[in-house]
């Protein structure tokens, strides 16, 4: 008796666990590589970045997130302010038909403020992604290490850290 029950529940263990697919596909979107980085125990926010595409011709657009593992969830952008990067809270990113939206370190980012406990590498971070037309989709996002730039194992290299000499007109 005891051992059929095992069996069963860890079937329902395997059947429920999506991390190792590391892509979320609903029937209008689909989020690739959803990461973040690992943080020390005394960090209180951590940030979690992905791509998502829509499946065809209806734009939609990412308005909100949850997570149990933090206290608040926003969804963040950084910007040039004089000079200096910062962080900002946005209501939304929209996410263009037949496009992508690509949340990554340096732009479009979804913060976890308040967590609960640290974020260890090779863990997974549960969160769900509030869309516009969508609604609700569970992902769960993997930990990378801390000063990670990327996603293991994402196929496409970053388009951050273009070279910002284009101002013309004064070289020696
Ligand atoms: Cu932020």
């Amino acid at each position: 008796m005891i051992s059929r029950f095992v069996c069963v529940f860890l079937s329902l263990l395997f059947l429920s666990s999506p991390v190792w697919a590391h892509e979320e596909k609903s029937e209008h979107l689909t989020i690739s590589h959803p990461w973040s980085r690992a943080t020390a125990p005394s960090q209180k926010v951590g940030a979690v970045f992905m791509t998502i595409k829509t499946n065809g011709n209806r734009s939609d657009r990412l308005i909100g997130a949850q997570s149990p593992d933090a206290e608040t969830v926003q969804i963040h952008n950084h910007t040039m302010d004089n000079g200096v990067m910062r962080m900002r809270r946005v209501d939304a990113v929209t996410i263009p038909a037949d496009g992508e939206a690509v949340l990554a370190p340096g732009g479009f980012h979804i913060m976890l403020i308040g967590l609960k406990a640290p974020l260890f590498e090779e863990t997974v971070i549960p969160l769900t992604l509030v869309f516009e037309k969508a609604g609700k989709v569970e992902i769960e996002a993997v930990v990378e290490a801390a000063g990670a730039r990327q996603a293991t194992g994402a196929t496409k290299p970053m388009m951050d850290g273009k070279p910002d000499g284009q101002h013309g007109g004064h070289n020696r």
